[in-house]
């Protein structure tokens, strides 16, 4: 039926019979465009003696509407033969992946098809993802092997500009590519153009540009380069910068200069797509007649105008693109920060991808989702996205996620379910984005929870629903990484399918637990408890060993319902066996000190270096007085600060503080080199330290380090 074909067609009559086509099919029409022949020719047999079925490929031309829109298709399916209508070469390729999604293969090679009469076109014009996350690049195979997977999804957008590639932002947007990365993109490039993908090239000059002529002709030369090397659409990034670089008259400016001088000049570019700096309505200037209406009023209409949602990192709503609309006279084009992990990266966001307006498709010109570091894992989310952005009104995201589970992995789609139903909450977090996890499971922990906080036993059939779960989740990683083909997705799941795997043993033996103790067997259930205290150690081990990024480090699974309940009742368990209450962190109590509006969201990391504010990406500020400080819990002691605010002028306009009561404050000898440093703190008897702005205006950092070092009191 229509429903198995992904995306789903805007009209589909498909026939449950099939037929096996009495000949090869002889091909016209398809010559200009070898990379579909060459697909055609592994769907269907397209080379043969004697009699033949005709395969046509006709141009659509006299169609209004949304038939005319790029990637619009018309295919029919008959026992005599095939038709392909289109307006362009997208279409004509989005009608053959449809094809190949029609066929069914026997086991001796031969094939069959159903009479079909698809109409088919996109409701958003631009479709699929932005690689513009903080932290390392997609490899160069992983690039290739989604503009395959973008193909077969009728995306047909890849927005280049990865924050931590220094060709694409400062210090290095000025400069060409070195000779090996130059002709790696060249690659991709020329993957995306037999895939049907614009590759779009962002450059991201903002945090050190001039705006005089001798920058607008430096990107102007690396446009060109990039040119040559076959890019054929582009787009400049003002993200995440502060200083001059956030002008909105010099931004309009400088984009209409690009408009006239290289997007007018060349007649075979993509119109050009910016991201303002405002790129959020939390971050927006409210007033009339400030950034946004600037860029509205300023900039030449034909450039596309990116844009995040109500917040950095939110759901995408009608009204709140209604909101910017209005403001820059356009349709946004959606950025849609899911499932981007940069801010979170001891977490996998593997759930579906929902919070996306089915109602909004007249608000937009483009929605790309900005994806996780690993780009195999983020294939769950994206294959979402492409449904909802080709047709909004039929998109489920439950639905989606289901059928995304068995896109991705079809060798082992139960245990990849179960492994992305208990990964897709990013923690708390400086956005406060969160996600659902562990959706069908969490009634019966909450019935089980209440139950046993009262000092009760749970049911026999509550304890081995649960137990069931676990015993799911133990076994899954040994099932994806035996059946998966897909070894890179398996290397990049790798860290968390260990967990999930402990986690599976932890709770299954916590179950064991309180069987045993619901059978008045109480060296049963000591046996249970001191074997779920060594499988909590491992994964403590494990969380304190892997993935050692310098932002979030660790490896964190089930951390919205199943890791707390195993931690809950193992706590519980052992305040009955031992008395007293079991501590498991003891350093939770430490506070995060700050009335900064941008800074009161950031979490606290705790772990053996002491606690420190989260790292933050974008830029920080501070208004006049206000400050960021933190203050350690009674049972630890601070030792020394370690800050890296990257600001030159840091001592300047700010200064440490440090307090015993948080009334009283004394100023902290520091010195700093280009905003980092270390202060020690050899008085005992101080418990807050802060840092302040000493100036009369609004001062901008970046949140790099703001560690204290502790120890036991
Ligand atoms: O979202 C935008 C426009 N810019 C940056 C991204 O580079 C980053 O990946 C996300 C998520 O952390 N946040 C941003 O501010």
């Amino acid at each position: 039926t229509a429903q198995q074909i992904v995306p789903q067609p805007q009209q589909a009559s498909i026939s449950q019979q099939r037929f096996t086509p009495a000949y090869y099919y002889k091909v016209s029409g398809l010559k200009k465009d070898p990379a579909t022949l060459e697909l055609l020719s592994t769907i269907v047999p397209v080379e043969g003696k004697g009699k033949s079925l005709p395969l046509k490929v006709k141009k659509l031309k006299k169609e209004e509407g949304p038939l005319q829109r790029s990637g619009a298709y018309k295919l029919e399916v008959k026992p005599e033969g095939i038709s392909i209508e289109a307006p362009d070469e997208r279409g004509v390729f989005y009608a053959v992946q449809t094809l190949s999604q029609l066929v069914q293969q026997g086991a001796d090679g031969s094939i069959t098809l159903p009479e079909a009469t698809i109409t088919d076109y996109p409701d958003v014009a631009y479709r699929g993802t932005v690689e513009g996350f903080y932290g390392e690049p997609w490899s160069h195979q992983d690039r290739l092997e989604q503009l395959r997977f973008y193909g077969k999804l009728k995306l047909n957008t890849y927005i280049y500009g990865p924050k931590d590639d220094p060709y694409h932002s400062s210090p290095n947007w000025r400069k060409p590519y070195p000779e090996q990365e130059g002709q790696q993109l060249k690659e991709v490039v020329q993957e995306a153009k037999r895939n049907k993908v614009d590759f779009v090239w962002a450059i991201h000059p903002g945090k050190d540009i001039q705006w005089n002529q001798a920058d607008s002709s430096a990107i102007i030369t690396k446009f060109n380069q990039m040119y040559d090397l076959g890019v054929r659409a582009f787009a400049v990034f003002f993200d995440d910068i502060s200083g001059a670089g956030t002008d909105a008259k010099m931004q309009a400016n400088m984009l209409n200069f690009i408009q006239r001088q290289f997007i007018n000049q060349k007649k075979d570019v993509a119109p050009l797509i910016m991201c303002p700096t405002e790129y959020n309505k939390g971050w927006a200037n409210k007033e009339p007649g400030t950034y946004l209406d600037i860029l509205g009023e300023q900039l030449d209409p034909a450039i596309h105008v990116m844009w995040t949602g109500n917040t950095v990192v939110h759901d995408i709503t009608k009204e709140g693109l209604e909101w910017v609309n209005k403001r820059i006279q356009r349709p946004a084009y959606v950025w849609w920060n899911f499932p981007v992990s940069d801010y979170v990266r001891n977490h996998l966001l593997m759930g579906p991808s929902y919070g996306i307006d089915t109602e909004a498709v007249h608000d937009m010109s483009g929605f790309v989702t900005n994806p996780m570091d690993k780009a195999e894992a983020s294939k769950v989310a994206i294959f979402g996205v492409a449904l909802y952005s080709w047709n909004m009104k039929t998109y489920d995201p439950q639905q989606a996620w289901e059928a995304a589970n068995q896109y991705v992995m079809p060798e082992a789609p139960e245990a990849f379910r179960t492994f992305n139903a208990h990964n897709s909450d990013p923690g708390p977090n400086g956005h406060r984005y969160r996600r659902d996890e562990s959706v069908e499971i969490k009634p019966y922990i909450h019935t089980f929870l209440e139950t046993y906080r009262d000092g009760l036993h749970p049911s026999v059939a509550e304890v081995s629903r649960l137990k069931q779960e676990f015993e799911r989740i133990a076994k899954a990683p040994a099932e994806i990484r035996s059946k998966s083909q897909n070894k890179r997705l398996v290397e990049q799941l790798e860290p968390w399918l260990l967990q999930f795997e402990l986690l599976g043993k932890a709770g299954t033996h916590t179950l064991d637990m309180v069987d045993s103790r619901i059978n008045l067997n109480p060296a049963a259930a000591w046996a249970n408890y001191l074997r779920v205290e060594a499988v909590l150690d491992s994964m403590a081990t494990v969380d304190a060993t892997l993935n050692l990024n310098p932002y979030q480090p660790g490896v964190k699974t089930g951390s919205l319902v199943l890791t707390p309940f195993v931690e809950e009742v193992f706590k519980i368990t052992g305040n009955h066996f031992l008395g007293g209450n079991q501590n498991i962190a003891s350093a939770d109590a430490s506070a995060s000190y700050s009335q900064s509006q941008r800074l009161a969201n950031q979490p606290l990391l705790v772990n053996n270096k002491g606690i420190a504010y989260s790292p933050m990406l974008e830029v920080a500020y501070l208004d006049s007085a206000e400050y960021i400080g933190l203050k350690p819990s009674a049972a630890l002691q601070a030792q020394a600060l370690y800050f890296n605010l990257s600001n030159n002028d840091l001592l300047s306009w700010g200064v440490f503080e440090t307090s015993k009561d948080g009334k009283v404050w004394t100023k902290a000898e520091a010195t700093a080199e280009r905003g980092k440093g270390s202060i020690n703190l050899a008085d005992q008897s101080i418990t807050y330290v802060r840092f302040r702005n000493a100036s009369d205006k609004r001062q901008n950092f970046y949140l790099k380090e703001f560690r204290l070092e502790v120890k036991p009191a």
